[in-house]
Formats: C-alpha cells, structure tokens, sequence
C-alpha cells in the first residue's frame, strides 16, 4: 500500500460494487446504483436473508446475490463495498473491506462504539490509504451546504447558536431506545453541526421529557464547541406528524434556515397546506445520489470527496453520542472528550 494520503489507485473501468445489506437503505443504495449512478454495476446483493438478497437482487438486476458478507467482499469480482447492514455489523465490515483495499461506502454510523470507530481509523491511518467514505449524507445536502458557505463567506458574522430539530413518525420498534436516538438518529446531526461550524464538541448535556405512553420519549441535547458555540438537537422518534428535519444558524448579524422543498402546496377548505414525508429518504433523495456518485468519483480519481465524512468524522460522532448517553443516564453535563486526530486526517483535510 503507501503512498501520499490522498491518493487511492485510480480506475478507469466500471465499478463492480456490493451492497451488504438489503433493508431500507440497502434497497434504496442499490436502486440508486442501478438507476443513477453511471459508472458502477450492481455486482452482487447480500443479506443474511437468502430470500432478501435474492429479491432485491432480481429487482435491481444484480449479476448475483449471497448471504455471506465476508466472502462477498473477497470476491474478484467486486471492486467495492456498500455497507448498509445494522449498526453493530458496521466496524467488521469496513475492516474486512479495507484490509482487502477496497473502497467502501459504510452508512453511519461508523460503528456502535467509539472505541470500534478507533480500529478503523487505526487501520486506515496505518495503510495510508483513504479507503472509507461515511454515509452523513447530509453534507451533501444543498440547504446544509449553503449554510457552510455563507458562513465561509463571512457576511453572517461568527456563529453562535445551531438549532437543530430531528423528527421522524415513528420509532422503528420498542428495542429503539432513547440511547439509539442518541447513537443513531443524532449522529446526523452531531456530524453536519461540526461540519457547518467547523469546529469541534467539548461537551453535552441530554434530558427527555416525559410522554403519556411507552413509547420513546425525544432527547434533547446541548451541545458546546471548541469555539464557544451552543449546539442543541432535539430527537423525536415519535413526533407522530411527518418527517421534518430543521435547523436554524444563528450568527452575529444574522441568521441561516434550512428550507425543505416540498414539491406542491394544496388549497383546500379554507386552507393551505404543504405535505411531510413519511421518512428521510424523499427529504435526502438528492443528497443520497450525490454522495454515491461523490464516491464513485473518489474512486475514479484516487481522491477522497473534499465533502464527504470518512473514518475520523465516523469517530467524532461516535465520541459525543457516547458523552450523551452518559449525560442522559447520569443527569450531568458530559465532557466530551476526543483522542488526538491521527496526521493522516489532518494531512487529507489540509490536502483537499
Ligand atoms: C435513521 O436512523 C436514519 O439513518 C436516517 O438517515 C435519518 O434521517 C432518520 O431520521 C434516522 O432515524
């Protein structure tokens, strides 16, 4: 391997990709790819539901379908790796892929510890080789990406305060815990914050509210940054309405809105209304396709995408959703605290 950091081997060829994982982002990776994404095959689909893989595999005309995830990545036929299997098979996955020096796009988070996040920025730190791209999509957002370059653009004056709001229908079932809307819901958030604002996270204090039902109550959290800013999310895994996903950048001289489009509004009864989504996946359905042909681009060029999140963004998020759990069970603010970033990102970041 070697090499200056930067540089993955270019290719000029189709690229042969895997999808691991054929649930709600798996099935939707692989309809990108074989819809919309030029330059890449759906190779093979792999589920450890036989009759999952073979099934998105048909719909998506796949060359193949498995149900063994590390043989798939062995195969010489497959090029790279999409990883979009549960959570806790993330880091084994992204391993196994780097350690056979293939690309991989790993959905977030990285992995269900921070300490599992630090075995892959090991490795990859240790080869050289910027081999993973994590899917934060929300940076390719174009309301997110806006907001990060008005603040680049310095008309707004220094940033405050990010208010962030993080709404879904429903939890995907009772095993989601207020823990998971920490670990997983508010990764995306705990990683466009300090993508935005360019800064990192210090510490975190969590408190929920309490619902007249069983079901999971919404977190809220606050956030501080190194460069004295207030962050807050709130998490709502059951706001019941719609999906809505909003937040607001408050600057000295002004402040910035994200403005979700909907594609119609309707006039009836005296009223005017526009419709949520049912789940992110219409909200970010840009901003998927964007960051998969960012990846495929990345191959192709041997350069990581300059927006993408890659293995330490997977860890800075892993971090502070941590302190957060831990604030919430403990009922204090959490120091969050960071292990050095390896050279290896900070050369890849100066380098882009
Ligand atoms: C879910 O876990 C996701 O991964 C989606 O990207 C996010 O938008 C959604 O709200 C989460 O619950």
């Amino acid at each position: 391997m070697g090499g200056a950091p930067g540089h993955l081997a270019p290719r000029e060829m189709t690229i042969r990709i895997a999808v691991i994982g054929a649930g709600i982002m798996g099935t939707d990776h692989a309809r990108i790819i074989a819809e919309d994404l030029p330059g890449a095959t759906l190779q093979v689909v792999c589920d450890i539901s036989e009759e999952q893989s073979r099934s998105l595999a048909d719909e998506c005309g796949a060359v193949d379908s498995e149900t063994d995830a590390n043989a798939v990545i062995e195969r010489e036929d497959v090029d790279a790796v999409l990883i979009a299997s549960t959570d806790d098979t993330h880091a084994d996955l992204a391993i196994a892929s780097i350690s056979a020096g293939k690309p991989v796009l790993c959905e977030k988070p990285l992995a269900s510890t921070a300490r599992d996040c630090l075995q892959v920025v090991t490795l990859e730190s240790r080869l050289e080789q910027p081999l993973l791209q994590l899917g934060f999509m929300r940076r390719f957002d174009k309301s997110y990406h806006e907001m990060r370059q008005t603040l680049e653009e310095g008309v707004m004056g220094r940033p405050l305060m990010m208010h962030n709001f993080h709404r879904n229908v429903v939890s995907p079932g009772s095993w989601f815990t207020s823990d998971m809307a920490i670990t997983n819901s508010a990764s995306h958030e705990f990683d466009i914050a300090r993508y935005v604002l360019g800064c990192e996270y210090t510490s975190i204090s969590v408190s929920t509210p309490r619902r007249s039902d069983d079901q999971a109550a919404p977190v809220m959290m606050v956030l501080e940054t190194s460069d004295g800013q207030l962050v807050n999310i709130e998490v709502n895994n059951n706001a019941a309405y719609g999906y809505d996903v909003r937040s607001e950048l408050v600057c000295e001289k002004g402040s910035v809105h994200l403005i979700s489009e909907s594609a119609a509004r309707y006039d009836l009864d005296f009223q005017s209304t526009e419709r949520y989504p049912a789940d992110w996946r219409p909200r970010f359905a840009e901003a998927y396709r964007l960051q998969n042909k960012a990846w495929i681009n990345a191959i192709n060029t041997g350069q990581p995408s300059k927006i993408a999140a890659n293995s330490w963004d997977g860890y800075c998020a892993a971090i502070a959703a941590e302190a957060g759990v831990r604030s919430l069970t403990e009922g204090t603010r959490v120091a969050v605290e960071m292990e050095e970033e390896p050279a290896f990102y900070r050369l890849l970041k100066e380098a882009a």
